[in-house]
């Protein structure tokens, strides 16, 4: 999600696919991020309220809070991309396989051949929702129209799946029907900028149209038939505004509001009017956000079904994921590509109905529930909330290990770790500041155990100074640190198939810059320093120093030696989807410090010899312990 760019660039694909790899193409946030933060506050409701079983029902008044109830959506990406797979005769376009058309610079008549060959007719879309709800999905979001400008639902323009397809069928009204049996929300992508089908750079026998009269002759229709033959939406979600003037982005919201008052829209929408926010594809962001937004990621590397991507999260990367995002404050939405068949890719299914048993179990901690007090992971793990019950999700679990959360200012009155014995555990809360939760001697209990505390009131947490953990890594944030002399950025890039990239940084560094954070130790000891860092060979070799201090002494100095980690800045591989520089954030162990006596510290990273090319690109700092 990059705020900062508007896009004022019309015609030229090319120019706007460029445009498209800094992000630009996106919405910008919308008003409604700067909405309240959301609480479960009602207490006293039953358990199954409390999830979002239904308990929460969606109307034009409570659309955010219906969304953070339900904290999880199914995106499918399918089409005639689907087809396709990624390759055009016999060239494999490797990355965003349903950019197909316009990496292949495929003419018109060309792509809708693809047409004549679309016969999913292993379809099945109640299989669909049921495996979607099984999974814990609570929403499908669906491609009903790509770029590519193929419409998957009866459409009056011709270039549609019921008239086009020797399939005949309307999918969309198939799972549209078939999730509203299963008590799923459901909603439909919609990519309302670029219709490569109308307006394309590359075909010589295209008409050549304006977007203003394609927006009236085809998206207006297009988006009234989603709005009024389907039923009830749970969400119409746009894509790529690119050049949408304001009065084109509030037609098709006042649309959308007119026939769906209940759905939401997403900020892709254009100009900043929509209902909640996208984060930049892929991304997970590393420190909580306020408002109503939600991370969308996919399940292997490309977003439309790829012959040649196999490369599946697991069920643990996934579920890791979802809290992650969950105690980030947001929704998390996971891509599947279907197949050209109809069926969904065998390994995905099964990794996402293995994290919906550990929904079926764990569900109170995910659904409805509010972002980590600390605001940012926990060496162990993650927490999420709900009134006055923390949950602390182990993500690195250690028989008889502990869990220490430094700055809980609430007293703990039990915890439990919630499996089928619902064994107490014990804890101690120290006048220091610190909670020591100890682990059974017991085998990982499921794909994610779970501690649940129950506090005396609601949290309150103090998340300033970082508390170092001596049995797990601690991560410092370029984000958490305070900044003179360097700044607070963010890297993004695309990678090879399509996936993207976005990490936050320290860069800008000036001679005598400092970045600096307060950590507190949790017992004496030594830390090996790892740093992740990006640095293009004109910053090679960059000299910094980590000085440990305590009362304004200095009590440590390490030297820090930062070599290049990327080679020439240059482009990505020809087989990539966009030009866009390269990037590679390596984590390197680059000192030791010892940190000798209780209290806390503030640890400053500084360049020594003075600066070259603004230095490295700073994502984190790993301190390792090593007694
Ligand atoms: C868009 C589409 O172009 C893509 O094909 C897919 O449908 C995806 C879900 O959305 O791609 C984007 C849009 C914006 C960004 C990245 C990919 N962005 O700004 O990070």
């Amino acid at each position: 999600m990059m705020k900062w760019l508007t896009c004022r660039l019309v015609g030229c694909l090319a120019v706007i696919a460029v445009v498209l790899a800094a992000g630009a193409l996106l919405g910008g946030r919308p008003a409604a991020m700067a909405q309240e933060r959301g609480s479960a506050s009602a207490e006293s409701e039953s358990m199954d309220e409390l999830w979002g079983d239904q308990g929460v029902e969606l109307t034009e008044d409570n659309r955010s809070e219906w969304f953070r109830a339900n904290k999880y959506g199914l995106f499918l990406h399918w089409g005639l991309f689907s087809q396709a797979a990624g390759k055009w005769e016999d060239t494999t376009y490797y990355g965003i396989t349903e950019w197909l058309m316009w990496r292949g610079r495929i003419p018109v008549a060309d792509y809708e051949t693809l047409a004549g060959q679309f016969n999913p007719e292993a379809f099945d879309a109640r299989a669909w929702a049921r495996f979607a709800k099984q999974a814990g999905f609570r929403y499908i979001v669906i491609t009903a129209k790509h770029h590519d400008g193929f419409a998957m639902f009866d459409s009056v323009h011709p270039f549609n799946v019921v008239d086009a397809t020797p399939f005949g069928r309307d999918p969309m009204r198939e799972l549209a029907d078939a999730c509203r049996d299963e008590g799923l929300g459901f909603g439909f992508y919609y990519s309302q900028y670029q219709d490569w089908h109308e307006i394309n750079d590359w075909d010589g026998d295209l008409p050549r149209r304006d977007f203003a009269a394609v927006f009236e002759e085809k998206i207006v229709p297009q988006v009234e038939e989603l709005c009024t033959g389907y039923g009830p939406l749970s969400f119409v979600w746009f894509d790529t505004p690119g050049a949408m003037t304001r009065e084109q982005s509030m037609r098709l919201v006042d649309l959308v509001r007119e026939h769906q008052p209940q759905a939401l829209i997403n900020s892709r929408v254009g100009n900043g009017v929509g209902d909640y926010s996208t984060y930049g594809d892929h991304e997970i962001p590393p420190r909580n956000v306020e408002g109503v937004w939600e991370a969308i990621d996919t399940s292997n590397n490309s977003w439309g079904f790829a012959w040649y991507d196999d490369i599946w999260k697991d069920s643990e990367t996934i579920a890791h994921n979802l809290i992650s995002v969950v105690a980030r404050g947001g929704n998390y939405m996971l891509n599947i590509g279907p197949k050209p068949d109809g069926t969904l890719p065998a390994d995905n299914v099964a990794f996402l109905e293995q994290v919906g048993q550990w929904l079926a179990l764990h569900g109170e901690t995910i659904y409805g529930a509010g972002p980590s007090p600390w605001g940012q992971r926990l060496p162990f793990g993650e927490v999420t909330t709900r009134g006055q019950t923390l949950y602390l999700h182990v993500f690195d679990w250690t028989p008889g290990g502990k869990l220490r959360l430094y700055g809980l200012d609430t007293e703990v009155r039990q915890a439990v770790l919630r499996d089928e014995t619902q064994t107490a555990l014990a804890f101690e809360q120290d006048d220091a500041g610190w909670l020591t939760v100890t682990l059974p001697m017991a085998a990982q209990p499921g794909l994610v155990p779970v501690v649940e505390l129950t506090l005396a009131g609601e949290p309150e947490v103090d998340s300033r100074v970082v508390g170092l953990d001596h049995e797990h890594p601690t991560t410092l944030l370029s984000h958490h640190a305070e900044v003179a002399g360097c700044r607070h950025g963010k890297a993004s890039w695309m990678e090879t198939f399509g996936e993207w990239k976005h990490v936050i940084t320290l860069d800008g560094w000036q001679d005598g810059g400092t970045a600096r954070w307060p950590v507190i130790p949790h017992a004496a000891g030594r830390w090996a320093v790892e740093i992740e860092y990006n640095a293009f060979d004109e910053a090679d070799a960059s000299d910094f120093a980590l000085t440990v201090e305590q009362h304004g002494q200095t009590t440590d100095t390490a030297n820090i030696h930062l070599l290049a980690t990327t080679g020439p800045r240059g482009h990505m591989a020809p087989s990539t989807h966009f030009n866009t520089p390269r990037y590679r954030f390596m984590n390197r162990r680059v000192a030791v410090i010892h940190l000798e006596t209780p209290g806390p510290y503030t640890l400053t990273l500084q360049p020594r010899n003075g600066v070259k090319a603004s230095g490295p690109e700073i994502h984190a700092i790993r301190l390792v312990p090593l007694d």
